[in-house]
């Protein structure tokens, strides 16, 4: 037992891998879903990677908001989280660069930003997002939320990079946005973070946080469904 820890708090400190082994079903529909093994095997439609990419760019936008709430939560957490702060920061700078992506990714495809419309899916999980800025959710609860969003594109666009994938070559750059390993540290960091403030949580908290996980992975499920049934 590592000193100044109670029995419980050594118990919870990997909550998240915990909660990951306990809902891999719902994880591995998440990360490995039939739209990314598409792009993996090359056998994606390219009609469903238009629909993900005008959607994406929507979600994105809300997306952006929302952890701008979760960077205002860590500012004014009573520990330490001057570290988190910069990794939350890092990931908004990530965002301002992905916009610009998005902007320059969409008329390749003939996708108009201005035309999207939002389809059910994304809204709600848009308005899943918006509920988790509001000040009553708690830090750790969003913190949680946010590494899983993270979390699920880059497993799933690692996928597509690994030995042996078949991804089209104009949908590499796109896989790699997400698939980097820079982008893996990020995730990781997020995933530490998440931890160490579960870790202090009551039972509580902690359930809220794992049903913002299992909301997050069924969002997700969805939104690739969405992009598949459209294309
Ligand atoms: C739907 N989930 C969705 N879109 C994204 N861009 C991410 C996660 C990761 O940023």
């Amino acid at each position: 037992m590592e000193v100044g820890k109670t029995r419980e708090e050594v118990e919870k400190s990997g909550m998240i891998d915990t909660w990951l082994r306990k809902h891999s079903l719902i994880h591995t529909g998440a990360t490995r879903h039939p739209f990314i093994l598409g792009i993996r095997d090359g056998t994606v439609d390219l009609s469903a990677y238009k629909t993900w990419l005008g959607q994406d760019y929507l979600f994105v936008r809300a997306f952006i908001p929302f952890v701008a709430s979760i960077l205002i939560k860590a500012w004014k957490e009573s520990d330490d989280s001057s570290t988190d702060m910069e990794v939350i920061l890092s990931g908004m700078a990530s965002l301002n660069e992905e916009i610009s992506w998005f902007k320059s990714e969409t008329p390749k495809w003939g996708v108009q930003l201005s035309d999207i419309v939002p389809q059910k899916s994304n809204q709600d999980y848009c308005r899943f997002l918006e509920n988790l800025m509001s000040p009553d959710v708690e830090y750790p609860v969003a913190i949680t939320a946010l590494w899983a969003i993270e979390a699920v594109y880059q497993a799933s666009f690692a996928l597509c990079l690994e030995d042996g994938a078949k991804t089209p070559a104009e949908l590499r750059q796109t896989c790699q946005r997400w698939g980097n390993d820079g982008f893996r540290q990020y995730c990781n960091s997020l995933q530490q973070i998440a931890n160490r403030h579960l870790q202090k949580a009551s039972n509580d908290l902690l359930t809220k946080a794992e049903v913002a996980l299992l909301r997050v992975l069924e969002h997700e499920v969805e939104f690739w469904n969405m992009s598949r049934a459209e294309g």
